[in-house]
């Protein structure tokens, strides 16, 4: 694993649904993110906040709310991100909604092309993120960016980084999915999306699930972890504007990061959709800091004390 890392915070809500996300990295860094990076003796380069057109706060025009600020946001992130990668960094994507993953994974998956590298890509997140503007409901671009990276969407997104679609559907590993529309279930479905739905984790357990959602990495596998935090049950992560009950409980989430953590190939990380003015006393961005330190290799367990 690389041993600097880079935080790159992208102040915008330009993709949801419901305003606020925009104040997510400020909350994120509040919370001591920086501080327990550093706690891992990792070296922690905060290039502070991306800047992007305000949001208009506008209907949908042609199934996309936004679409010119969404392609501008996402054309800068893209850049500050590849271009933290291009220097050895291990980026973190303090969002922000989670249209940003398309700016986020474009640019992972051109660096895999350069380096030649295998990207794997872990979805933590309650929504499938598969919508298109003939599928979606609200028009908001958050609810699309795994299609957009797939190759389904406006030409302005899904050319973002140059090679369309810029990721196979198949290095696409979904966990703790629960809330999907009925055509983009069809079109999940059809594209053959790997979907640990919370049934799934129900009836297999989270040690299971993560398995199976690792497996069969190698020495040369890039791995990405988009975590979207309303991915975790309502009860303890408050903090997000689209709440769908029955996510995972603390521990299994907890269990989900550390799992990930053992591969040793985490390369690059996405935290999205804190949104502080759905929150608590800042408890939301306190719990996301709490599991990227089990992600980043905090270990409890009693079988490395020494
Ligand atoms: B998130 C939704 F209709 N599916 O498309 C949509 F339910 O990044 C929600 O996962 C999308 O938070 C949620 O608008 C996007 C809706
Ligand atoms: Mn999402
Ligand atoms: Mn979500
Ligand atoms: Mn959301």
């Amino acid at each position: 694993m690389s041993t600097t890392i880079e935080l790159i915070g992208v102040p915008t809500d330009i993709g949801a649904g419901a305003r606020g996300a925009s104040m997510g990295p400020e909350a994120l860094r509040v919370a001591g993110l920086i501080e327990m990076l550093k706690n891992h003796g990792l070296i922690v380069i905060d290039s502070g906040n991306l800047a992007g057109p305000t949001n208009p706060w506008l209907p949908p025009v042609n199934g996309y709310r936004h679409l010119a600020e969404v392609t501008e946001w996402n054309e800068a992130l893209h850049e500050a991100s590849y271009a933290a990668l291009q220097k050895g960094h291990l980026p973190i994507i303090l969002g922000g909604d989670h249209c940003l993953g398309i700016g986020s994974i474009s640019a992972v998956a051109r660096h895999c092309r350069a380096t030649g590298k295998d990207l794997r890509v872990i979805w933590l997140d309650a929504h499938a993120d598969f919508n298109t503007s003939e599928l979606t409901p609200t028009g908001n671009i958050h609810g699309m960016p795994v299609a957009i990276l797939c190759g389904h969407g406006p030409e302005q997104l899904i050319q973002i980084g140059g090679v369309v679609p810029a990721i196979d559907s198949d290095v696409v590993h979904q966990i703790g999915i629960r809330s999907v529309d009925e055509g983009e279930k069809r079109f999940v479905h059809q594209q053959g999306l790997e979907v640990f739905d919370m049934r799934y984790i129900d009836e297999h357990g989270m040690r299971e699930t993560m398995a199976r959602a690792l497996d069969g990495m190698t020495d040369n596998t890039h791995l990405h972890v988009s975590f979207d935090v309303d991915f975790l049950d309502p009860a303890i992560a408050p903090g997000v504007a689209t709440t769908v009950p029955g996510g995972p409980t603390y521990r299994e989430a907890q269990l989900c990061m550390e799992m990930i953590a053992d591969t040793g190939r985490l390369a690059s990380l996405d935290i999205m959709e804190v949104n502080p003015a759905c929150d608590v006393k800042n408890q939301t961005a306190l719990l996301a800091v709490d599991l990227v330190d089990s992600l980043f290799g905090k270990s409890t367990l009693m079988r490395d004390a020494k």
